[in-house]
């Protein structure tokens, strides 16, 4: 076990091909990413191959994992947008035998953020999600370039626009995002 290929049919086993697809694309961008801002490009690669590997799961089978990992209580009380990163990084553990701290974080944050405590390769996951090359809405070349320019900069555009977004459409926002954008809107 532990090749890239055999990791990338692991992912594909359990997801869409389309959502597959999305996961190969975000490895991609994360790698031109962690090369732009000195990251190590393997972590990325698995980071970025790997955030959305538990999407597919149902509700009972989150629920069933944040009360046998005990993870925080109020989680149950949210759905499967941010289940999938939080609670998925720790079937990416049990399932793939990921155990780099960092990797595993990266899977945590890929939705929400994680506030001021976002490593370099949290950032960069994050930013890949939303700017790989399939992504297609209004701003996101702008959003590239800003990113290309500075990855600190990119993650304050993407979460300004996320809760934007949200509370638009009427949405819950998650206390994690909401900590993402106040320490982000200021940098
Ligand atoms: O899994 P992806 O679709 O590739 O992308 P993602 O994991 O970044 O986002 C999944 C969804 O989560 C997306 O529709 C936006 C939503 N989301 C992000 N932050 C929050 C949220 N949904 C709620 N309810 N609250 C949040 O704070
Ligand atoms: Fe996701
Ligand atoms: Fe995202
Ligand atoms: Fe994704």
């Amino acid at each position: 076990s532990g090749s890239m290929a055999e990791l990338e049919a692991q992912v594909a086993h359990q997801l869409s091909k389309k959502r597959f697809e999305h996961c190969l694309r975000v490895r991609d961008y994360a790698q031109k990413l962690a090369s732009q801002n000195q990251i190590d490009s393997e972590q990325a690669a698995v980071a970025g191959l790997v955030h959305d590997y538990a999407k597919e799961r149902s509700d009972a089978e989150f629920l069933a994992v944040i009360g046998a990992k005990h993870l925080d209580p109020d989680l149950v009380n949210w759905g499967n947008p941010v289940w999938h990163g939080i609670v998925g990084a720790e079937i990416i553990k049990d399932e793939l035998g990921i155990t780099d701290p960092l990797i595993l974080q990266a899977v945590r944050d890929h939705t929400t953020g994680a506030g001021a405590n976002m490593s370099k390769l949290s950032q960069i996951i994050f930013m890949a999600d939303y700017l790989e090359s399939g992504r297609d809405f209004p701003g996101v070349q702008t959003a590239r370039t800003i990113t290309d320019e500075d990855l600190g900069q990119g993650v304050r555009f993407q979460i300004i626009h996320t809760l934007a977004y949200l509370a638009k459409n009427e949405r819950p926002i998650y206390p994690k995002s909401l900590t993402t954008y106040n320490y982000w809107v200021t940098q």
